[in-house]
């Protein structure tokens, strides 16, 4: 048998401490670094997170004034921008939010609403993380349909800028698509793909899921619009993808997996996807050609994975 994996929905809980960067200690160059209220919050609430065990409802954070008033400013300026460059299903699901799961600019929705909604949509869930787990840890999560999510804001003195995940990131880029069945299911291939792969496959898993849920593109009727997150709560590069600056080239899991890309700066290079199905069925081909040793089924009743 080669090398450990999670088998159930439970041994995610293992990943919790694994984090690579931020969490509760924040480097030199964030904007919170000289605050120290700002880093006493980040410490409480990733606590929560560190102390989160599958099963348990995920906690409730009360929101400072502050930390709302930058919700809301990010949140009213994004929903400018969605209205005429997001996907039809982020259109479509996005007032869903609202009605059912408190989404408003006067208000940052609680993760344990949202997993509630996600989980009757699609079966989705989120569970709390301090800060950035490895691409394998993050990734094996997606095979659970788990998405590991932040639950702090970013700083309140740049708040069209963050240089991590932050709740505006997740909630406003990620969350949406979740509750799209097709989505859902793409997400999921990439995780079941990543369990057990080797280093090279986890590489090229990883830049496929940047290619696609963080900075995808997809067609829509004639025109394109944007579906990845990265995007999606981006001011500036949801304007400079769709325009006539970067180069826009038809999804193929085999490129995008192999594609080099900038993290600090916007793509010069972004993938459109026919469709969530068509991306789905791009990726489940693309996966069954990587090389493993043995094959994986998902038992959705017990919630773990099958090994063939
Ligand atoms: N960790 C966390 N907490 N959130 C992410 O969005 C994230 C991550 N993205 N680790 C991963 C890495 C992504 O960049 C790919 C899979 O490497
Ligand atoms: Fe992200």
């Amino acid at each position: 048998q080669s090398a450990w994996f999670p088998r159930r929905k439970q041994d995610l809980d293992l990943f919790a401490e694994r984090v690579l960067s931020y969490g509760a200690e924040l480097d030199s160059d964030h904007p919170g670094f000289t605050d120290d209220t700002y880093r006493a919050r980040r410490a409480a609430i990733t606590k929560l997170a560190r102390e989160y065990r599958t099963g348990m409802p995920l906690a409730r954070i009360v929101y400072t004034a502050e930390e709302i008033a930058t919700w809301g400013q990010v949140y009213q300026k994004l929903e400018e921008l969605h209205f005429d460059k997001a996907c039809r299903e982020y259109q479509y699901i996005k007032p869903l939010l609202v009605a059912n799961c408190g989404y408003g600019p006067d208000n940052i929705p609680q993760l344990e609403d949202i997993s509630r909604f996600l989980k009757e949509c699609t079966g989705f869930t989120l569970r709390p993380v301090m800060g950035l787990l490895s691409s394998r840890d993050f990734l094996n999560a997606l095979a659970f349909r788990v998405f590991f999510s932040t639950q702090y804001i970013r700083h309140s003195s740049n708040p069209f800028y963050t240089p991590e995940p932050d709740v505006c990131h997740e909630l406003l880029g990620h969350v949406p698509l979740f509750a799209d069945p097709d989505f859902a299911d793409f997400s999921q291939e990439i995780g079941l793909a990543s369990l057990g792969a080797s280093e090279e496959d986890i590489k090229k898993l990883a830049t496929i899921y940047w290619f696609t849920v963080e900075f995808g593109l997809c067609k829509q009727g004639n025109g394109v619009k944007a579906f990845g997150a990265g995007l999606l709560s981006s001011f500036g590069e949801l304007d400079y993808c769709l325009s006539d600056k970067p180069q826009r080239v038809r999804f193929d899991p085999e490129k995008a997996a192999v594609q080099d890309y900038p993290i600090t700066e916007y793509q010069p290079i972004y993938f459109v996807a026919d469709s969530f199905k068509v991306m789905k069925e791009q990726v489940r081909s693309y996966a069954n050609r990587l090389s493993r040793p043995f094959s994986l089924r998902y038992n959705a009743y017990t919630e773990t994975i099958e090994v063939l």
